[in-house]
């Protein structure tokens, strides 16, 4: 890899990115609305409104590659989702096409499918069901890749990411947990096979009650090393049982799907 994009690169999965790829590409070029003042070797920094067409069009020019981490993460007013993820996804996907850029890793998220039952398991070809209007916001960015793929043979991995932190700390968590490791090794797979397409895949580790089947992706050769089944035990000790009737416990999404409307709050 010579010259790798990184959105959202001040934000918790940006963080964890930066260390888990160091040395991996010749440069990776960091961008956040939020300034990094502290760069490693290998790394570069350019400030970026992903609102901005304009200037996500000159941050784009001269990559090789993209990992789009950048953007509203949580549900939030429409304001913020339509500038962080409508627009920015939309940007980040004009830009590519403007500049020649032909592989993106698109942070999608578990929220696209959040209102599905824990009894269902998922696979790529499941209904979007968002919980929050965060999760529309994901269900827009897909779309956006597979139009741009179709039109315009840009590829992308639109990774539903579970729940990426350093271990699992609740019993939801235990389904949609992802470890750092696990998450770096999958975005290098996708810049390492010759042919990509628009794939979804479910971004988990290997947990024993995943929600979540990725056989349609097998193609791209990865394997999850971690499994939550490993703070099984801690995580019961310290995450009291709800009772089965408890709305929380019904959705993939848990309190995405529970919480009430934006506007109202
Ligand atoms: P985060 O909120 O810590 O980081 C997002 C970054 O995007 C922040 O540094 C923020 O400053 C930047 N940003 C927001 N609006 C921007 C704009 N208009 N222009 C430029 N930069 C902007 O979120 P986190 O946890 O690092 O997630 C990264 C991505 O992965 C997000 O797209 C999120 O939706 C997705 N994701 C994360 C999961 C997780 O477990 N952390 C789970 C599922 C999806
Ligand atoms: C997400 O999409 C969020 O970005 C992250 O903060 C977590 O809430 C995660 O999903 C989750 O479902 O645990």
């Amino acid at each position: 890899m010579k010259r790798v994009l990184l959105t959202g690169a001040a934000g918790t999965l940006g963080t964890a990115m930066r260390k888990a790829l160091a040395g991996w590409a010749e440069e990776l070029v960091l961008s956040d609305i939020v300034t990094i003042e502290t760069l490693n070797a290998g790394e570069s920094f350019i400030a970026c409104d992903l609102a901005d067409l304009n200037a996500v069009v000159d941050l784009v020019r001269g990559c090789d590659a993209i990992i789009h981490l950048g953007g509203q993460s949580i549900e939030g007013t429409f304001e913020n989702i339509m500038n962080g993820n409508l627009k920015g996804t939309y940007h980040i996907y004009e830009a590519a096409r403007q500049v020649g850029v032909k592989r993106i890793v698109f942070a999608s998220s578990n929220h696209l499918t959040g209102f599905h039952s824990r009894e269902e398991r998922l696979n790529d070809k499941s209904p979007m069901r968002p919980d929050s209007l965060y999760g529309v916001s994901k269900g827009f960015g897909e779309l956006v890749a597979q139009y741009y793929f179709d039109k315009f043979a840009i590829e992308s991995a639109l990774i539903r990411i579970g729940s990426c932190l350093p271990k699992p700390t609740n019993r939801r968590l235990l389904s949609t947990w992802i470890s750092e490791r696990d998450l770096a090794d999958l975005v290098k797979r996708v810049f390492i096979i010759n042919r990509l397409g628009c794939t979804v895949i479910y971004g988990a580790s290997n947990n024993p009650c995943s929600w979540w089947d990725n056989s349609h992706a097998s193609f791209i050769g990865w394997y999850p090393k971690d499994s939550s089944a490993v703070f099984e035990e801690e995580v019961f000790r310290n995450d009291p049982l709800l009772s089965p009737d408890d709305p929380v416990l019904l959705y993939q999404g848990g309190a995405f799907a529970t919480t009430g409307h934006f506007e109202d709050v």
